[in-house]
């Protein structure tokens, strides 16, 4: 099924122009770089990006303002970020309108990436209330041990063009109530809603009298960010993206001794057990293997299904896949948007050719719709894909719709594939089977930072730390005490007695 029925550029245009103003950001009128909506794949406005001058500008305003921030109490600085959360609700369909415009994501997912930035924002502000240290028990008479938690100074947030807004805020909302200061470099492909984020927050400092410079936004290509990256202000780098570009930055921050917080690559993979709920498994897999249009960090790329299964849950797979209703983002019944671009297209057409070569053999979809319509755009079928082996495109992450297929026959085949591979971000098992499960996620089990029993890899809540192992970077992020990369720790030993008592038993003088 395909919504053929597009919304034209100048449309779209307004749309932005729209929320923007309703937001209260000034509509971009530059000509450094443009704002494309992969919905048509022409440019809607032109930016301005910045200047040498501007990003060092950015660097000693938010230092400076950390200065003061780092000093405010943090449940006053939670207020700030209440405020945030308060003005996103108020904008929830503004915002979601211009990431759609901008991401191409479908109504139902722009909006649910707007309530991940709500609920970050209603958890940083209870965090703004705790940011636990420890008490220790001392060896020494008279003596207290206790770990106390500081402010680390001017976060650099690079983000990605597909949430390009929810990883904003989970970095941002928790740096400001650690008492850093942000600077945010966005994907140079969705420079719209980063506009319209700086500006709700530059309202929500205003309204609460925060210092206006404990954020920063500086649109730009990746000099901007290399900068961010090198400059020994800068505390802390955290960035999502490709395993390539973590590559890039990891060890150029290492080698200032900077901090980095990396959310790279996944190449996720469901288990599909024999006992496995398969009504459930479908809406599972579909959902966390076409959501998005397959642009998820959390994607689902790869089954591993049990060999007595493998024939039906394809089938149900192929007839789930050529009902899939692809098209206009904003049709509600569209459940595919666009690929961000046609390189994205080239890239996914490239992998499918690869693999067909290695012997994969295409179950359903793989096609290109509204070409005509949209010859500067990219709509793709949701491609799946049978595969007997995991060669080396499997073990890649596209980033694009295509779900390989692969059989076992024993569990313990079934994790070492789904191990086998350089990436561990998300995974999970359909099983009714509960020594399986315990299994999966056990030490012996998914190697991921992430692992679901009967739900997809895709779609986590807030509330639990976001991220994964090996070439994903090892970052964490969001919920759990993931606050706790935003901070650094002081180890205190106060001594109360009247005597110098050294540890270890030490005796001088
Ligand atoms: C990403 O793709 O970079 O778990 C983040 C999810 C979302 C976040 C994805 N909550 O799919």
């Amino acid at each position: 099924m395909t919504s053929t029925a597009l919304p034209t550029t100048a449309d779209l245009r307004t749309r932005a122009r729209t929320s923007l103003e309703r937001i209260g950001a000034t509509v971009p009128d530059g000509t450094d770089f443009p704002a494309r909506s992969p919905i048509t794949g022409e440019e809607l406005f032109g930016l301005t990006a910045a200047t040498a001058a501007g990003t060092e500008d950015a660097l000693r305003a938010t230092r400076e303002a950390f200065l003061t921030w780092r000093t405010t109490p943090a449940p006053r600085r939670g207020e700030l970020v209440r405020r945030l959360g308060e003005l996103l609700r108020d904008h929830k369909g503004d915002l979601a309108d211009l990431i759609t415009i901008e991401a191409g994501k479908i109504r139902s997912e722009a909006l649910g990436e707007v309530q991940e930035m709500i609920d970050i924002c209603d958890f940083a502000v209870g965090l703004s209330r705790q940011l636990y240290g420890r008490t220790i028990a001392s060896e020494r008479p008279g003596h207290r041990l206790a770990e106390t938690w500081h402010p680390l100074g001017v976060v650099g947030v690079i983000s990605a063009f597909n949430f390009p807004a929810a990883v904003w805020s989970w970095n941002t909302a928790v740096a400001l109530v650690c008492g850093d200061t942000v600077i945010w470099k966005p994907s140079e492909l969705t420079p719209l809603i980063s506009l319209a984020c700086d500006r709700l927050l530059a309202r929500a400092a205003e309204e609460v009298g925060a210092p206006r410079d404990v954020h920063r936004l500086l649109l730009g290509d990746r000099t901007v960010g290399e900068t961010l990256v090198d400059d020994p202000r800068v505390a802390l780098i955290s960035a999502t993206g490709s395993t390539r570009m973590g590559r890039e930055v990891g060890p150029r921050v290492a080698a200032r001794f900077g901090r980095c917080l990396l959310e790279l690559g996944g190449n996720n993979a469901a288990v599909v057990a024999p006992s496995a709920d398969l009504d459930l498994a479908v809406q599972g897999i579909v959902f966390a293997a076409a959501g998005t249009a397959g642009q998820r960090c959390t994607t689902l790329r790869r089954l591993i299904v049990h060999r007595d299964i493998a024939d039906t849950l394809a089938a149900r797979l192929t007839a789930a896949y050529a009902r899939l209703p692809i098209g206009d983002p904003f049709d509600e019944h569209t459940l595919v948007g666009p690929l961000i671009s046609p390189q994205a297209l080239d890239g996914m057409q490239d992998a499918l050719a690869r693999v067909q070569a290695q012997g994969g053999k295409v179950l359903a979809g793989g096609g290109r719709r509204l070409a005509d319509a949209a010859p500067r755009a990219a709509y793709a079928e949701p491609v799946l894909v049978r595969v007997d082996e995991q060669t080396d495109v499997v073990r890649e992450e596209t980033f694009a719709p295509i779900l390989y297929v692969l059989t076992y026959d024993t569990l313990d085949e079934a994790i070492a594939l789904h191990n086998d591979v350089p990436q561990g971000l998300s995974s999970s098992i359909f099983t009714r089977d509960q020594q399986e499960a315990e299994l999966f996620l056990s030490a012996e089990g998914s190697d991921c930072g992430i692992a679901n029993v009967n739900i997809g890899t895709s779609g986590a809540e807030i509330g639990g730390a976001f991220g994964g192992e090996k070439e994903t970077g090892g970052g964490r992020e969001s919920g759990s005490d993931a606050w706790r990369a935003y901070m650094r720790p002081a180890t205190n030993t106060i001594n109360y007695s009247s005597t110098l008592a050294l540890a270890q038993n030490v005796s001088f003088l």
